[in-house]
């Protein structure tokens, strides 16, 4: 790994509201990640009494959080950079900051089968990891939307496999034309690599949430839903979309284990993760 690349811990579980397998995936993942190369850890609260503060679950822990891998991206200054997590409320920090870095040219591929656009006071659960996308659009809880290095604009972003979306995220994609793919529409991503090609970005984001992947074949996520991606298909589409574009930002998100083994499968995203930092 060269020192302008920066692999990140970051093992937060609040913004799923109480599973700590979350940490414990993490912490699983990053021990692969570590055979290899050395991981910065952001140290999280492991409390399990969160309250709710302007409509999100953990606030107070979140936002600390946030703004600890603030500082380390602020110190290290990378210009790539793996996250480990983790739920999918890691994603605003290291978006944000790739997004400032690459003076807007990132394309943000959110591989998921949720669409994590939900507003605070929209969300049911009040979870933070249902809204990253979403402020980092520059929606949502003002303090938060501040704390980001930039702001996203609709075109950056291509939902994939995202298939359990409430009814606010589907209007929000329709009014703001951001494309969703199914796993069977992306095939093996040349859909969306000639998408990304046409619109002219160079560089690239890619968020992984596990629950993209079909339950059927890698069911080891909090909050599973029915078809998704399967796991050769999964990889493919990485590898091509890598191969086309520079690749800025990769994350593994929301790995909620029963079982050490359960990561087995995990193997191609934590290979091509390690490729990544080693470019
Ligand atoms: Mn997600």
């Amino acid at each position: 790994m060269t020192g302008e690349n920066l692999g990140l811990l970051f093992p937060q579980w609040q913004g799923s509201g109480d599973n700590l397998s979350l940490y414990y995936g993490s912490q699983l993942i990053a021990k692969e990640f570590e055979r290899v190369c050395k991981l910065e850890e952001v140290a999280v609260s492991l409390e399990k009494e969160l309250c709710v503060e302007r409509n999100i679950r953990g606030y107070e822990t979140i936002i600390r959080q946030m703004v600890d891998t603030s500082g380390l991206l602020n110190e290290r200054k990378p210009k790539k950079v793996l996250l480990v997590g983790g739920d999918c409320g890691t994603e605003p920090m290291p978006v944000s900051y790739l997004n400032k870095r690459y003076d807007g040219d990132l394309a943000v591929i959110w591989f998921d089968a949720h669409g994590d656009l939900n507003l605070p006071e929209e969300s049911p659960s009040r979870h933070f990891h249902g809204m990253p996308l979403r402020h980092l659009l520059g929606e949502g809880d003002n303090l938060i939307i501040e704390a980001c290095f930039s702001q996203l604009s609709p075109k950056q972003v291509v939902l994939a496999g995202g298939r359990d979306l409430d009814k606010a995220e589907v209007n929000f994609t329709e009014k703001h034309n951001i494309p969703v793919f199914s796993a069977e529409e992306a095939g093996e991503c040349d859909p969306l690599v000639e998408l990304i090609k046409r619109i002219g970005f160079h560089n690239l984001y890619i968020h992984l949430d596990l629950d993209v992947l079909n339950p059927n074949c890698f069911p080891h996520v909090g909050l599973p839903a029915t078809g998704g991606f399967n796991l050769g298909q999964l990889s493919d589409c990485l590898k091509a979309l890598a191969k086309s574009f520079n690749l800025a930002g990769y994350s593994i998100l929301e790995f909620s284990p029963s079982k050490p083994d359960d990561i087995k499968e995990l193997k191609p995203f934590i290979d091509f993760g390690l490729h990544f930092l080693a470019e």
